[in-house]
């Protein structure tokens, strides 16, 4: 078959449909099967022990290896351009499983100012009772990373477009700044998706994502991954996943998101277009201000934004004049978008991160962090356009 392009990599879609499987192993079957299975046989105790040593490659128990998830690990490594992926249970279990494999007692992580409320009280509460020194930084000002790089340190996390402002970090200035500092540096980039925004590219070591959102994509599963180089992600599963955290996906899941990564681009590409154009309906509203989209021409790291993502995804922030008040007032005369959190489904979401995702960060915490009271995050979904700009329209003219 002629492609025209014979030479070069297969596009985002055909990978995250075809990569790594033929169904001629598997008796036709169109569909990778779920392995839904705990262990493995052995045809030889000989070779169950060989499997245990690592002399020779097999599968032994389910916490560790199946093959429905070494599919998808495959395929999400393959889209972020890793040599290797590692799916856990959830996005937390990722996060989790990544960090106490790669920090020790006495070492330090610097952590964007602004990330997920669960991360954010993962690295502050969490890895600090066992002697993990954290410090938040503003990761999008040069002059405060290098302050804090100052000092030694082991790790770097960020989110980029972060949650919940959308804040655009420069990946390849921070990955540089760790490197020189012989520190790991570590991208969640579960609200770009790797349609959007591959992480490695631009120079960090590991990526991470929610495969509860876009990968999954439906709103139906709880999934993490994990993706780097061959050793790193070893280490991560031999470690944290085997016996720190346990945290492994189910094969029925990883099926699941199996089958969401096939419409990723699809969707991913939809997403951003209908967001898009909502931003430029919320933009002529005189009583939203604050919008916050990564393309915005307006976006202070818009050249960042230009050189690092394709389009701007499916979340955009924004605060209504009188602040979450009227911001409630608003979101409960929707009808169509609903009132959950998550992100990244077919259905819009909208929801108010202090009392939400971040109410974690504290009120005085989330101030400091410049998380405003008023911030409002909304996914926008697969539905057409009109109906949800319909929505919007007549939420606002019943405030
Ligand atoms: C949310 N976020 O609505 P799981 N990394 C990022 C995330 O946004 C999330 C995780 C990791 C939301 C979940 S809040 C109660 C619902 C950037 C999750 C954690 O463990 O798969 O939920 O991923 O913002």
């Amino acid at each position: 078959m002629s492609t025209g392009k014979r030479n070069s990599k297969q596009g985002i879609s055909t990978r995250a449909i075809h990569l790594g499987y033929d169904p001629a192993t598997e008796q036709g079957a169109l569909t990778p099967p779920i392995y839904q299975t705990s262990t493995y046989a052995f045809e030889t105790v000989e070779q169950g022990a060989e499997y245990f040593a690592g002399t020779k490659p097999g599968y032994v128990y389910g916490r560790t290896r199946n093959p429905t998830q070494a599919l998808l690990e495959q395929r999400v490594a393959d889209l972020e351009g890793a040599e290797a992926g590692l799916a856990l249970a959830s996005g937390m279990a990722a996060i989790s499983a990544t960090f106490w494999t790669i920090l020790k007692a006495g070492d330090r992580v610097l952590v964007d100012k602004i990330v997920y409320g669960n991360s954010f009280t993962f690295f502050s509460k969490g890895l600090t009772r066992f002697g993990v020194e954290t410090e938040f930084v503003d990761l999008s000002d040069p002059e405060a990373l290098e302050k804090a790089a100052a000092r030694p340190f082991n790790a770097v996390f960020f989110e980029t477009p972060a949650n919940p402002n959308l804040r655009v970090i420069d990946i390849a200035m921070v990955s540089a700044m760790a490197r020189k500092a012989g520190a790991v540096t570590v991208v969640d980039n579960t609200f770009a998706t790797p349609v959007l925004q591959r992480p490695l590219e631009h120079g960090a070591d590991l990526v991470i994502h929610s495969a509860t959102k876009y990968l999954g994509g439906h709103g139906d599963l709880l999934a993490g991954i994990v993706a780097g180089s061959e050793q790193q992600v070893k280490d991560i599963r031999m470690n944290g996943l085997r016996y720190l955290t346990g945290g492994t996906l189910s094969p029925l899941t990883a099926f699941l998101v199996l089958r969401g990564l096939k419409t990723l681009e699809l969707r991913v590409m939809h997403h951003s277009k209908s967001a898009a154009a909502i931003v430029d309906f919320l933009g002529r509203q005189s009583e939203i201000s604050n919008i916050s989209y990564p393309a915005l021409a307006s976006n202070p790291a818009r050249e960042i934004y230009q050189r690092q993502m394709t389009a701007g995804g499916g979340l955009i922030c924004f605060e209504l004049d009188g602040g979450i008040t009227r911001g409630r007032t608003f979101m409960n005369a929707l009808d169509l978008i609903t009132r959950a959190v998550s992100l990244g489904d077919a259905e819009t979401l909208i929801q108010h991160p202090a009392s939400m995702t971040h109410a974690s960060y504290g009120a005085e915490e989330r101030a400091k962090h410049g998380i405003s009271d008023g911030l409002i995050r909304m996914s926008v979904g697969l539905e057409n356009t009109e109906d949800l700009l319909d929505d919007l329209e007549q939420a606002l003219r019943r405030l």
